[in-house]
């Protein structure tokens, strides 16, 4: 089995006003990753200070808490090969307009302030975000196609 990785996905309010759930769950589900967490919230401002902590600062920031906590995010742990560069490589570029079609963003957004999914950067910053999102752990079981899908 090659080495798994753990990212931190969420369907952001827009993404879940748009009823793209399903739509960005199957992507990751078809590509090969594991859903090990999986939660519908109304995160609080507070919460999403934490989450965005390091863009604090910026001039888009107070924008960015209010859409996020405009309505229910779907909060969701994927487990893989490579999850976190790959989960980035299938949400697509932060701008919707910079991103490939074929990627979520690409496919269905077209404002930077409204795309739809956020994806960790980086393995570190997935273990905080698994972290703050899910306090009470993932769920460990065995996958079937495992073997069918790993070497
Ligand atoms: P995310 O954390 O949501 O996955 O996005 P990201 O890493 O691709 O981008 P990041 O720089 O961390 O920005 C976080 C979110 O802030 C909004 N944003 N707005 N108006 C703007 O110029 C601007 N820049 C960023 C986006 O919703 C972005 O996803």
């Amino acid at each position: 089995m090659s080495v798994q990785e753990r990212t931190y996905i969420m369907v952001k309010p827009d993404g879940v006003q748009r009823s793209l759930v399903g739509e960005i769950i199957s992507r990751f589900e078809k590509r090969g990753f594991k859903l090990i967490a999986l939660k519908l919230v109304h995160a609080t401002p507070e919460h999403l200070e934490k989450h965005y902590a390091d863009l604090k600062g910026k001039a888009f920031f107070p924008g960015l808490i209010k859409y996020m906590a405009s309505g229910p995010v779907v909060a969701m742990v994927w487990q893989g090969l490579d999850a976190v560069k790959t989960g980035r490589v299938m949400l697509g570029a932060t701008n919707p307009l910079a991103s490939n079609p074929g990627t979520i963003r690409g496919d269905y957004a077209l404002a930077v302030g409204r795309n739809i999914c956020h994806g960790s950067d980086a393995v570190e910053s997935a273990e905080k975000e698994i972290a703050l999102w899910f306090p009470e752990g993932v769920v460990q079981y065995t996958n079937s196609q495992e073997s069918w899908v790993f070497e």
